[in-house]
């Protein structure tokens, strides 16, 4: 990584680690440089330290990153053909070329490996392996995904693939898509043929990416209103469809879900790990008392029934089944015994807070607190500010269902991002954003919530779906025409973090 002018690595480490304890910090010129090699390692009593295990990485997706779409045997996706389709992306972009990761994922984990990263979360793209969803495995999209994981654990860096982040082979939507139970058959089927090829490599799997983004954003759609403008949100495959035949897709996803975990547990090595990373809607409590708290475990107990909830309850909540009523899913119970097998962790994608809620008397237990017109949110419209999430996201999900092991597998914002005319990119908000959410997380870890790590997003700039190119998640700045890098100033910061396995 590009070190800034006068600082020389360690001693910037050093000044940042103790101005982060309250230290004073020494002159600059001062500080004796630390033999490379030679980590930091939190000081004992250090109030902003994570537990000691906690593990830190980055997070990225095949579609938003690889590029080479049609290269090696690839088969097309629903992103694919809705990127080409006129008005669905801003400014027409498309991912044909992306960051091009598909032939410069060498320098990529290059830059992690400067970041100290220890893990990285990408994706796997179901139309490489399967080029039709089903049928014969592409040996030449397994082989890409082989090179990766060996340039990773060459590099020191520990493989958690991702299996389904909504690249659905453009084959299986042909037959119906999620809306089809056999979509969900065809993926656990994918999911094991992977597991059993890469268990040998990768320990852990993230079966599926945020269920409501895919499944609602992609066959419903979205609108919400920001400084007065409606503002439409869809995903691929841009569908809109009735009550009854969304509730039916969330089931088809859940089921993916379970039949997934019943497939890795069948094909892969003893030990392989896997489970869910899920975009939780998280409520939370707008004054810190028994009552409030126990408010906002029964909101985003409810706002998540249909996704997290039934997985890890094995069944649809009351309320859930009497809203839906007449539209509720058709389902067995063995489909929801299915469902809620069991997994070995829950990552959460942690962006923002669902809503604030007090206690109430009403039947639902709680009254949900619109956002205020003033209240913060980053760059992107639907981005609310709200750092308290990164607390109690993981702690609802430890206190509803006493789950093991959590991990947070996304985490971060966009911002304007620009090269300054010395070669810097000095993003404040970023830095702003993970520092308060690193604080935040911090307290849930120190409390005894099983979070055993964090990864941002994003390890650089991509391709951000709906708004193409002009949104912008990175670390590392892409420059989309020459593809360069530019680590900005945030990747500094997460470098910092990770070595002091603190906040910084
Ligand atoms: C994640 O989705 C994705 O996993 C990732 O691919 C993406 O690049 C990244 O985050 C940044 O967007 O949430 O009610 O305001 C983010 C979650 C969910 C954000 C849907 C936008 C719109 C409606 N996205 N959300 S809302």
């Amino acid at each position: 990584m590009r070190m800034r002018k006068g600082f020389t690595r360690r001693g910037f480490a050093k000044a940042a680690g103790a101005a982060a304890v309250g230290a004073t910090a020494a002159p600059l010129a001062g500080i004796a440089e630390t033999p490379a090699g030679d980590r930091p390692n939190p000081a004992p009593g250090n109030a902003t330290s994570f537990p000691q295990g906690f593990t830190w990485g980055v997070a990225t997706s095949a579609f938003q990153i690889e590029g080479a779409v049609k290269e090696d045997g690839r088969g097309a996706s629903i992103w694919d053909t809705y990127t080409h389709t006129p008005r669905k992306i801003r400014n027409g972009d498309n991912a044909d070329v992306a960051n091009d990761h598909y032939h410069r994922y060498r320098d990529d984990v290059k830059l992690m490996r400067d970041m100290g990263v220890r893990n990285y979360r990408f994706s796997i793209a179901w139309p490489r392996i399967f080029p039709d969803g089903i049928g014969q495995p592409n040996a030449k999209g397994l082989d890409f995904y082989r090179r990766l994981i060996d340039a990773l654990l060459e590099a020191g860096i520990e493989p958690f693939p991702t299996l389904y982040h909504w690249d659905l082979p453009q084959a299986l939507q042909d037959k119906g898509g999620w809306q089809s139970r056999d979509t969900a058959k065809a993926f656990a089927d994918y999911a094991g043929y992977v597991a059993g090829r890469f268990s040998d490599r990768a320990r852990n799997f993230f079966t599926v990416n945020e269920f409501y983004s895919f499944v609602d954003l992609g066959h419903r759609g979205a609108e919400m209103t920001v400084d007065g403008k409606k503002v439409r949100i869809e995903f691929a495959p841009g569908l809109k469809l009735s009550n009854a035949a969304l509730n039916q897709a969330r089931h088809h996803a859940v089921l993916a879900q379970g039949l997934s975990v019943q497939a890795i547990r069948a094909s892969a090595k003893a030990g392989t790990k896997c489970g869910p990373a899920d975009n939780l809607s998280t409520a939370v409590p707008a004054i810190e008392t028994p009552e409030n708290i126990r408010a906002a475990e029964i909101a985003t107990r409810e706002m998540n029934a249909g996704y997290l909830t039934v997985m890890l309850e094995g069944k649809y909540t009351d309320a859930y089944l009497a809203n839906t009523g007449k539209d509720a899913p058709k389902f067995t119970d063995d489909e929801l015994k299915i469902i809620a097998s069991p997994v070995d962790f829950i990552g959460l994608n942690i962006y923002r807070p669902a809503l604030y809620v007090v206690a109430s008397e009403q039947a639902r237990g709680f009254r949900p607190i619109p956002f205020n017109k003033s209240h913060p949110r980053m760059l992107s419209l639907w981005h609310v500010l709200g750092p308290e999430a990164m607390y109690w996201a993981p702690r609802h999900v430890q206190s509803l269902w006493k789950t093991r092991e959590i991990y947070i597998t996304e985490s971060g914002c966009a911002a304007n991002d620009e090269i300054s005319a010395s070669g810097n990119v000095d993003d404040s908000d970023r830095i702003m954003y993970l520092r308060n959410h690193l604080a935040h997380l911090h307290r849930a870890a120190t409390e005894g919530v099983p979070v055993k790590g964090y990864f941002a997003w994003s390890l650089m700039d991509n391709f951000e779906w709906s708004d193409g190119f002009t949104s912008r998640f990175g670390l590392v700045h892409v420059d989309f025409k020459t593809q360069k890098r530019t680590p900005k100033l945030s990747a500094e910061y997460f470098r910092q973090a990770i070595a002091n396995n603190a906040v910084v």
